[in-house]
């Protein structure tokens, strides 16, 4: 995948999600070995440790549901200059901490992406989309609006860093997606992000949805950044996580999605996000996520080629 060494950064944020205990994912992570399976698989692997975020300043928003909007915004900042950093040495891997880090994780890196003259493509695998804007939320819960606020949506000057790079809607593809907001399905809609919902993985299967997508990627020669929120897996496997949606992907569409995803050659960044230690059992779904990160890195159950999915850019 990338001779590149891994830069695993921690991001302990739980502020964004409806309750405790996503800051204890960094260290679950670890705990279940992330650096070892993926020095195993060959990697130089640099722990940076945990981002710490920048000094809060006093922020009021007319939506009064908005919960954490100052301490959200002094991550966001934080998240977005380690990213940026980090894209520079190597292939950063985000260990959250709850969703709203792709905040910082995807503005930092699209950021770094332009500099590079480098088209910017997200896949985003979660059972939400995340698209709220700050004027549309109504848990408050800023974990619902990461997508939104990185693809430049109205409504977030004057809280949120100005982005360096918005990241176009479509570059956007959404997968696994089975809860979404009235308010976020108008705004997909008219944004024109690809949204595949579970309905659409059960007829199509997920490898042509995802060899579409490649398909793009790989033709715009551009650089894919991965997020994956641990929601996007069926409660029955990932229990470890606040907000379970029943109906989500199975353990073999995981592997499969990673195991393409490796052979695509096509990613160059990741965020692993939501797992809430407090809820799992016995360490199951970090193992779990650990596990795929492995396939998604390059660890094979058979060492045979499948040339199907190697995506070749397009010359001319
Ligand atoms: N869309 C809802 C629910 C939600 C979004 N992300 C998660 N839950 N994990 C909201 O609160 O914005
Ligand atoms: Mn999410
Ligand atoms: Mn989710």
């Amino acid at each position: 995948m990338t001779s590149k060494p891994c830069i695993v950064l921690g991001v302990p944020v739980q502020v964004g999600a409806g309750r405790l205990g996503c800051d204890m994912g960094p260290s679950a992570f670890r705990t279940a070995g992330l650096l070892t399976e993926l020095q195993n698989l060959g990697y130089v692997v640099e722990d940076r440790g945990n981002i710490v975020p920048k000094p809060l300043r006093d922020l009021q928003h007319p939506n009064t549901a908005i919960k954490a909007l100052s301490e959200i915004v002094a991550w966001t900042e934080a998240i977005a200059e380690a990213a940026y950093q980090a894209s520079g040495d190597g292939m950063p891997i985000f260990i959250g901490g709850d969703h709203s880090l792709s905040a910082g994780s995807m503005t930092g890196l699209a950021r770094r992406a332009a500099e590079e003259d480098r088209e910017f493509f997200v896949l985003w695998l979660d059972s939400h989309p995340d698209f709220h804007t700050l004027g549309t939320t109504t848990s408050g819960n800023l974990h619902g609006v990461p997508m939104a606020y990185a693809t430049g949506l109205d409504g977030f000057a004057g809280y949120f860093p100005t982005l360096a790079a918005p990241i176009k809607p479509q570059n956007v593809c959404m997968t696994g997606i089975r809860s979404v907001d009235p308010a976020e399905r108008s705004a997909l809609q008219s944004a024109g992000v690809t949204v595949h919902d579970m309905r659409s993985i059960d007829e199509n299967g997920v490898v042509s949805l995802l060899d579409a997508f490649l398909q793009r990627v790989a033709a715009a020669d551009g650089v894919l950044h991965v997020s994956l929120d641990v929601d996007f897996l069926d409660p029955v496997i990932a229990p470890g996580v606040g907000t379970t949606v029943p109906g989500g992907a199975t353990f073999r569409e995981a592997h499969l999605v990673m195991e393409i995803l490796h052979d695509s050659d096509l990613v160059g960044s990741l965020d692993l996000v939501e797992l809430n230690p407090f809820l799992d059992e016995r360490g199951r779904t970090a193992l779990l996520v650990v596990d795929r990160v492995a396939s998604l890195m390059g660890r094979r159950v058979l060492d045979r080629p499948t040339q199907s999915y190697r995506y070749t850019p397009k010359i001319g």
